[in-house]
C-alpha cells in the first residue's frame, strides 16, 4: 500500500516537473516584434518578389515607325504575319521573368483584341482575316508557361470621338475595361498610363470608378499609375529609382498625370501613411515601340539600370518590343539572354555562405529564433535578425570570414524583413573597420555596388544608424560582379 502511494507521488511529481518543462520550453519561443505600419498587401509582397517583369509594346505603331499614333492609321496596316506569342514569352522566360505586360490599347486607339464597342481593332485588320485576338494569344501563351499577365489601356485615345466628352468616354473606357478583365482569366497588373500629349482634348477620367471596377472583377491584380493605388510609377523611363526610395509614400499629395509629382515618387516617403512601392519602366532599345533603325542596349546599360531599380527597393519592368513580323527580334533575345546570365552570374552565389554572424543583441536572446544567422538563410522575407526592444542600442550585424582568406566581393546586398514594415533610415557598412558603403533606407533589397571596386577583408559590419523602430535584416549578401569595372563605367 505504501509504495503504491509512494509511486503514485512519484508519479505525480515527474508529471508536474514534465508539465513545468513544457511551460518552460513554450515561454522559450519568443514572438515576432510588432509591425511598423503601413504594410505590403498580399499582391504587393509578391509583385515585389518578381524583381523584373517585362512590358510588350506592340500595335499600329510597329507598322509606322512611330511613338505615339495619331488614332487615324487604317486598321489595314496591321498585319504580323509571323506573330507568336509563344516565342515572346520564351524571351521572358529567358530572363527569368514571372510577369508579362501587353499594350491592348496604347494612345492612337487601336485594339488588339476585337471589342464589342469599337471597330478600330483586329477586327479590321487583315491579321487572320480580322478573326485574330493579339491578347487572347498572349494570355494563352503566358498561361501555358506558367508566367502570369498584366494589360495596359491607355487612357488617352487618339482615335475615339467620345474622347473629351467626359460621360461618353468613361463608359466606354468602362466597357473596354470589363471585356479585358473578364474574358482573359486571372490579370495580375492593369497599368493606367497618365501621359497625354500636351494638345490632347481636356478630360477627366474616373478613376475612383475605374480603380473599384478593377478590384472588382480581379483578386489578386495590382493598379499601377502614378498614384497607385497598389503600385506607383519611378517618375521617370529611365528605370532609375530615388538613391533613397520607400515603398512608403501619402497617397493623398499624389495625382495621375501631374508632373510636379515625379521627384516625390520616385523617392517616396519616410513619414508616408501608404504602402505603394515603385515600378521602374525603361525599354531595352530608345523606344517603347519597335523600330527597325534601334537596336537593344548594352549589358552594362541594363545592369546598370538592375542596380538602380530593384537594386533600390523597387520592380523593374524592362519592355521588348515585338516587331512587325509578330516576333521579338533575335538580337533583344541575345540581349536578354546575356542580362540574366550576368545577374545569376553576380548573385547566385553568396560569398557569406560559410561565414558566421554576430548582432548587436538578438530579440528573445540566442534561442528567440531572430538570430543574425537567418540573414544567410534562403528565405528573404519571414525569417530575418531582430535586435532587442532598446531604443538606446546601437544596432550591427557582423559576418566574418571562416578561414585566412578572408573575402573578396564587389557587391553588397541587404533586404529587410519588409512584411513588418520599411524601417532603416540610414545605414553603413564597414570592412576591417574601414567604411565601404553607406546610405539610405533598404526595403526589399538594397544592392551596393562597391564605388572602389573589390574589396578584400576578414570582417564586414553593417551599422544601421536610424531607423523608424529595431531593424529587421532577411538577408544578406556579399557577391562578385565581375561586369563591374568602376573605372570604365559609361
Ligand atoms: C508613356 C507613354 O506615352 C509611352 O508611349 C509608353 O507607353 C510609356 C510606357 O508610357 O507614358
Amino acid at each position: 500500500m505504501i509504495m503504491t502511494k509512494l509511486l503514485c507521488f512519484l508519479l505525480t511529481i515527474t508529471l508536474f516537473q514534465l508539465l513545468e518543462l513544457a511551460i518552460s520550453r513554450r515561454e522559450q519561443v519568443t514572438t515576432p516584434p510588432l509591425p511598423v505600419l503601413p504594410l505590403p498587401s498580399y499582391t504587393q509582397l509578391k509583385w515585389q518578389q518578381r524583381e523584373i517583369i517585362m512590358f510588350f509594346h506592340f500595335g499600329v505603331n510597329t507598322f509606322t515607325d512611330s511613338e505615339w499614333g495619331t488614332g487615324k492609321e487604317n486598321p489595314a496596316i496591321f498585319n504580323p504575319i509571323g506573330l507568336d506569342a509563344n516565342q515572346w514569352i520564351s524571351a521572358a522566360m529567358d530572363a527569368g521573368v514571372s510577369l508579362v505586360i501587353l499594350t491592348a490599347k496604347h494612345h492612337d486607339g487601336f485594339c488588339l483584341w476585337p471589342s464589342n464597342y469599337t471597330d478600330h481593332s483586329v477586327k479590321l485588320s487583315p491579321w487572320k482575316n480580322g478573326h485574330g485576338d493579339v491578347v487572347q494569344e498572349f494570355v494563352n501563351a503566358a498561361k501555358a508557361r506558367g508566367v502570369d499577365a498584366g494589360l495596359y489601356l491607355s487612357p488617352w485615345d487618339r482615335h475615339d470621338p467620345r474622347y473629351g466628352h467626359d460621360l461618353q468616354y468613361n463608359e466606354y473606357y468602362l466597357a473596354q475595361m470589363q471585356e479585358l478583365l473578364t474574358r482573359y482569366g486571372n490579370v495580375r497588373e492593369i497599368w493606367f498610363d497618365g501621359a497625354k500629349g500636351p494638345n490632347a482634348v481636356n478630360m477627366s477620367y474616373y478613376f475612383t470608378e475605374w480603380f473599384a471596377m478593377v478590384k472588382e472583377l480581379q483578386s489578386s491584380i495590382n493598379v499601377f499609375s502614378d498614384a497607385g493605388p497598389d503600385v506607383r510609377w519611378v517618375g521617370n523611363e529611365k528605370g532609375f529609382a530615388g538613391s533613397t526610395c520607400w515603398s512608403t509614400i501619402n497617397r493623398t499629395s499624389l495625382s495621375i498625370g501631374n508632373g510636379s509629382i515625379v521627384d516625390y515618387i520616385n523617392r517616396g516617403d519616410p513619414r508616408g501613411t501608404d504602402w505603394l512601392p515603385a515600378e521602374c519602366d525603361v525599354s531595352i532599345r530608345t523606344g517603347w515601340f519597335w523600330h527597325k533603325s534601334q537596336s537593344p542596349k548594352r549589358l552594362s546599360k541594363l545592369l546598370k539600370i538592375y542596380y538602380n531599380s530593384v537594386g533600390r527597393n523597387c520592380v523593374m519592368l524592362l519592355n521588348v518590343p515585338p516587331n512587325s513580323t509578330g516576333l521579338i527580334s533575335e538580337i533583344d533575345i541575345q540581349r536578354l539572354r546575356e542580362f540574366r546570365k550576368a545577374i545569376d552570374t553576380i548573385f547566385s552565389a553568396n560569398l557569406a555562405d560559410k561565414c558566421t554572424t554576430k548582432a548587436s543583441s538578438v530579440r528573445g536572446g540566442k534561442d528567440g529564433g531572430f538570430g543574425p544567422e537567418n540573414v544567410l538563410d534562403s528565405d528573404h522575407l519571414w525569417t530575418y535578425w531582430a535586435p532587442r526592444d532598446n531604443k538606446n542600442d546601437d544596432y550591427w550585424i557582423e559576418i566574418k570570414a571562416q578561414d585566412q582568406e578572408g573575402l573578396k566581393f564587389n557587391v553588397i546586398r541587404i533586404q529587410e524583413a519588409i512584411g513588418l514594415g520599411q524601417r532603416i533610415k540610414e545605414h553603413e557598412v564597414y570592412v576591417d573597420g574601414k567604411l565601404v558603403a553607406k546610405g539610405s533606407t533598404v526595403g526589399y533589397k538594397k544592392l551596393h555596388r562597391l564605388e572602389y571596386g573589390v574589396v578584400h577583408g576578414h570582417f564586414v559590419k553593417i551599422k544601421i544608424t536610424k531607423s523608424r523602430a529595431p531593424p529587421l535584416i532577411s538577408s544578406i549578401g556579399l557577391h562578385f560582379d565581375p561586369y563591374w569595372h568602376p573605372n570604365n563605367e559609361q
